[in-house]
């Protein structure tokens, strides 16, 4: 075995949102050694490698964030509702500054393997570089979503054009005055081609499945809405901890057919005026993501509004979704819109999928050519498993954490699993759904105090018993089996990828369930949690 150059109390991998508040948690206030790698030449995960134009986060800026730099946001200089790349990666790094937190951060390094040595309790952590170092914490923040899904289209060779996944864009590229292809159209999709659509001489829109699109409402926030979320910061962060999906909107629970046929219009017409997707989802009545007729109801208005919207029924009708209204709603201002222009056009590639790229574009089944400068691959990613495809991680008796994963993917409280000793995943599978900061900040923070108990009893491992992850997986299939969202195929199910299975991937009792279920727990000190 090559020689340990260094030890730390914990190592940290990744240096995006949760990999930064781990550090920041961990080393600022527990006091522990950290330090986080980070594959990237810069800290911001997602938002450092997602630079397609148009890339921007569709929850509200304020609620964006982290909570606990109440600091930062009392000095912070912003108006986009909803910031962009640029932006949300510059708030990033005015947190590690701050907090001066770049000094434990070693950029461009890789993480290869991660193998737990039982009589030693430690992590022996190897680099890409061939670098070892020792923890005896170890925490995972490499994404939910980071590793690319990209179709295999045959003769991609032949392309003379630029081939490019969302997910690694460059960003020497542009699209002013290039013929652009897009495929796929989720939440990244829409902003690239809304995006594409100011920008490039043409833009084909190569669509798989039409998603309900919803407006994201005002792009700028007053300076009074300003002032008035400083003033309130503990009291808004307090309740938006006290809502399921988080994303700073008064959630209802209302149900669709409790009220008149004419107010239900009205306040989806409200919510629409409003915008983001997930206030339709989750604001405008309480069961739209667990009642088949409600939901109906809410994607009759969405399909009015597309009829309203494209002038071309041709159009309009291949924009209608034939599915429930039940993946990661999307937010996106302007999206019907484009398709009245005269530099966009839409394949419905379930009526003419793609069969091969050509030198100047690709082909579809009909047989035409579809000229192309650009292909962008927006097709999303394999979801939290995924990302752990790439690392070793090795546990109790040399058990890897993909074996250990054969049948489902599993955790105990979305954090840590079975064998697999003072380890911990931010998020794992099975881990809370809802607006991803402050979903991190609630895992963090019960980490720590697991942590804190750990040291405070001279145990040296956190361990997780098997009926504690088997009962919590139960738990979480039941919490989907509520709602619609496994009956269509998504990432949020893992089923986005072809040959992957669809599984629970989420705890969708939301944060306000989660932060109980947690709280619970630290009151019967820890239960299935085994300190040693
Ligand atoms: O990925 P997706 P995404 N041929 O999986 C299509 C977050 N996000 O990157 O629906 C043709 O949603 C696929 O079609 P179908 C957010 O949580 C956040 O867009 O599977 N098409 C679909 O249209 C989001 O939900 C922000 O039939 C193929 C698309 O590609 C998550 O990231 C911004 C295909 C993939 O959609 C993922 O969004 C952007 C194939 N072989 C993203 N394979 C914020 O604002 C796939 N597709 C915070």
């Amino acid at each position: 075995m090559s020689t340990i150059q260094q030890r730390f109390d914990a190592i940290v991998i990744g240096a995006g949102f949760a990999g930064i508040y781990a550090l920041y948690k961990l080393h600022r206030e527990l006091g522990l050694s950290v330090r986080c790698f980070e594959k990237g030449g810069g800290v911001g995960g997602t938002w450092f490698w997602n630079r397609y134009p148009g890339a921007r986060t569709d929850t509200e800026t304020r609620v964006y964030r982290y909570s606990f730099d109440k600091e930062i946001y009392d000095g912070w200089d912003w108006r986009s509702r909803f910031a962009n790349q640029p932006e949300v990666l510059a708030y990033l790094r005015s947190i590690t500054k701050h907090y001066e937190l770049d000094e434990h951060i070693t950029l461009n390094t890789f993480i290869k393997s991660a193998v737990y040595d039982e009589g030693a309790r430690e992590w022996i952590v190897t680099t890409s570089n061939g670098d070892v170092y020792a923890c005896t914490y170890l925490v995972s923040a490499i994404g939910v979503l980071s590793k690319l899904h990209i179709p295999d289209i045959p003769h991609r060779d032949k392309f003379r054009g630029a081939v490019v996944h969302t997910g690694t864009w460059p960003e020497a590229l542009t699209l002013d005055d290039k013929r652009v292809g897009v495929i796929g159209t989720g939440s990244t999709g829409v902003q690239l081609i809304s995006a594409a659509a100011k920008a490039a001489h043409h833009v084909t829109v190569f669509q798989r499945s039409a998603q309900y699109c919803v407006p994201a409402g005002d792009d700028l926030v007053g300076e009074q809405e300003i002032a008035d979320y400083r003033e309130n910061f503990d009291k808004v962060w307090d309740g938006i901890r006290d809502t399921r999906v988080a994303c700073g909107f008064p959630e209802s629970i209302v149900p669709t057919f409790s009220v008149s046929a004419e107010e239900r219009e009205k306040v989806f017409e409200d919510n629409w005026k409003i915008g983001t997707g997930f206030r339709f989802m989750f604001g405008t009545f309480g069961d739209i993501a667990s009642n088949e007729d409600a939901n109906k109801e809410a994607t009759n208005f969405i399909e009015k509004k597309i009829h309203e919207i494209v002038t071309d029924p041709e159009t309009a009708r291949k924009l209608i979704p034939d599915q429930l209204y039940a993946k990661r709603p999307i937010s996106i201002n302007g999206y019907y819109e484009i398709y009245n222009q005269a530099n966009v056009s839409l394949v419905s590639l379930k009526e003419t999928d793609i069969v091969e790229f050509t030198e100047d574009g690709v082909r579809t089944a009909d047989g035409q050519e579809h000229q192309l400068d650009v292909l962008a691959f927006a097709t999303g990613f394999e979801t939290i498993v995924g990302s752990f495809k790439d690392v070793e991680i090795r546990g109790l008796d040399g058990v890897e954490l993909q074996q250990h994963w054969k049948d489902e993917a599993t955790s105990y409280m979305g954090v840590a699993t079975a064998n697999f000793p003072n380890f911990f995943m931010v998020p794992g599978p099975k881990s809370v759904f809802c607006n991803i900061p402050p979903g991190i900040e609630a895992q963090l923070d019960w980490i720590g105090e697991l942590i804190r108990k750990a040291r405070s009893e001279a145990a040296t491992a956190i361990l997780v018993t098997p009926d504690a992850e088997r009962d919590w997986t139960q738990l979480c299939d039941t919490y989907a089996a509520y709602t619609l969202l496994p009956k269509v195929k998504s990432w949020i199910f893992g089923a986005n990828v072809p040959g992957a299975k669809s599984q629970t991937l989420f705890y969708f009792g939301g944060l306000n369930g989660y932060r109980q279920a947690w709280s619970d727990l630290s009151q019967n000190s820890f239960k299935g949690f085994v300190f040693d």
